[in-house]
């Protein structure tokens, strides 16, 4: 178990004295704890000599890697494993093979399995690639309705990317059940030009079925053919699998969780229609070179899992219970909402995979938006807050535009970056000030994820580098990234209710009858 390895224990007696960085932040420091990765020659950095650790901690977090067997087990994972199971009780016991939907590029280099669904993912990208060939001017918009992890996942990626769309081929998204979100689409579309992807791995969800419902009849309402119109993304043989009401049907399949699946048919329709298809396939390289760095690389110079790591230290041993995630790229803006999902709920979870509960404290609360603008916002606590806050910040060298202005001797990519830095500096070191209002404690702990530039590549490795740097939490802390029991709740919870008001007409909460 975690807590008993003896990484562990070397972990919880250098945590009673962790490095002091207001006295020890020194460029050397800087220099010497960094890790590059090359990805097709693009370099991604991670500095993280703002962490309050010291050589003796990472040699302990390495170890604690290796005693967790964490590499293994994502090898094993990657392989196709049924690794989404709690072992003596009634529970998904699935294969978890979202790194197979972009394994187009070697999939021989895995195992059997992992070959077959990479295969079944290839057979789902050609036919799309085919679709999207024949829509080619016919539709300017595409509205993908789906909620959770059809929708946060794609739609963090579509507004990364929107430097990169054809100019006449817009996406829009409706995923709340509250009916202000479908008008609000509604308005902003001409229908007849309007493709209207619906994604839902289970076919059942109860906001993406009413959304469907909704558009449709609006549709019809203008003497439309919804057929005509509307795409399925769905799993096989879910109540949506009905090729007959769409003009095409997608699939995807339960071995790809929902907060996983932005790289399978459930991003890839939307992705494809607005950006064109080879810079989907660039997002699925850069999302596959970063699987085969995860899978294959020792804990010291694996990104993700160095990554994985230092959270553990702020979590397990510093006892931080929250982590921000900070952005500096305005394009960025919906990718924090999206690593809220992935991160909470797959490690927001108190038994391990025995079904044992947990002796110690599992996923952070995650939150998180686009810096500078949170500086002039909740910066204030994260400086003088009675609880510090980790933080990673993510940035890039180059704008993705390319469009910039040197205005008093900097250009804006350059006062973001200065900004950035500025600020990880200043939250480790804090500031001495005989004024208490102005003093700042430092010994905020906090990381850089640098990249050179926000492309469909680079996108597609940052999402599997967060991805894998929560598996590979859950992996260390044995829990089960992969299933989410509560958000399961949260679907019957709501049909149970909801058959209180059927016939009722009440908009009012009948909360009484449901005890
Ligand atoms: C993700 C979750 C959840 C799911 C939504 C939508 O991992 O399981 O967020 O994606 O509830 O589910 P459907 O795709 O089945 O509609």
């Amino acid at each position: 178990m975690f807590l008993e390895s003896t990484a562990a224990k070397k972990l919880q007696a250098l945590s009673q004295h962790p490095v002091d960085l207001t006295q020890e932040l020194t460029p050397e420091r800087i220099r010497s704890f960094q890790l590059e990765a090359q990805l097709q020659g693009l370099g991604f950095t991670l500095y993280y000599a703002m962490e309050r650790v010291t050589t003796d901690v990472l040699a302990a977090l390495f170890a604690l890697a290796k005693e967790m067997r964490a590499l293994e087990k994502m090898q094993a994972m990657q392989a196709g494993e049924v690794l989404n199971k709690i072992e003596g009780y009634p529970s998904e016991n699935r294969a978890v093979l979202h790194t197979a939907m972009r394994d187009q590029f070697d999939a021989k280099q895995t195992a059997k399995p992992a070959q077959d669904a990479a295969q079944m993912a290839a057979k789902e990208l050609a036919k799309l690639e085919v679709f999207l060939k024949q829509m080619e001017g016919r539709y300017t918009d595409i509205i993908q309705i789906g909620i959770g992890g059809s929708d946060l996942g794609p739609r963090a990626l579509y507004i990364a990317m929107e430097a990169f769309r054809k100019p006449q081929c817009r996406a829009h998204f409706i995923s709340n059940v509250d009916p202000d979100d479908a008008n609000q689409v509604l308005a902003s579309v001409d229908l007849k030009k309007t493709l209207v992807v619906v994604v839902s791995k289970s076919g059942s969800t109860l906001e993406t079925l009413t959304n469907e419902a909704f558009v449709r009849s609006k549709m019809e309402s203008l003497g439309l053919n919804p057929k005509e119109h509307f795409i399925a993304v769905t799993g096989e043989k879910s109540p949506m699998d009905n090729p007959s009401r769409y003009k095409a049907s997608f699939y995807m399949w339960d071995f790809v969780g929902g907060r996983y699946s932005a790289t399978s048919m459930v991003g890839a329709v939307m992705l494809g229609f607005s950006l064109g298809f080879e810079k989907l396939r660039a997002i699925l390289h850069g999302a596959h070179d970063m699987d085969v760095h995860a899978r294959s690389q020792e804990p010291a110079y694996n990104l993700p899992l160095l990554s994985a790591l230092l959270g553990i230290w702020n979590r397990n041993f510093l006892r931080l219970p929250t982590l921000a995630i900070i952005p500096y790229s305005q394009a960025l803006l919906r990718f924090p909402a999206h690593l809220q999902q992935l991160d909470m709920e797959s490690n927001g979870k108190w038994i391990d995979k025995t079904g044992k509960a947990c002796p110690f404290s599992t996923g952070p609360v995650i939150w998180g938006e686009p810096g500078t603008n949170g500086q002039h916002s909740f910066y204030q606590l994260i400086h003088q807050g009675t609880d510090p806050v980790p933080l990673e910040f993510i940035g890039f060298r180059k704008c993705q535009r390319g469009h910039d202005l040197v205005i008093e001797g900097s250009n804006s990519q350059q006062k973001l970056l200065a900004n950035l830095f500025a600020q990880s500096i200043a939250l480790a070191i804090g500031q001495q000030n005989e004024n208490p209002n102005r003093f700042f404690p430092g010994n905020r702990p906090n990381r850089i994820l640098l990249a050179d530039q926000l492309t469909p590549y680079t996108l597609g490795a940052l999402l599997s580098y967060y991805e894998h740097k929560v598996t590979f939490q859950g992996f260390i802390w044995n829990i089960n990234s992969f299933d989410q029991e509560g958000v399961q709740l949260g679907k019957l919870l709501a049909n149970k209710m909801l058959d209180l008001y059927k016939g009722t007409g009440a908009s009012f909460p009948l909360g009484e009858a449901f005890l």
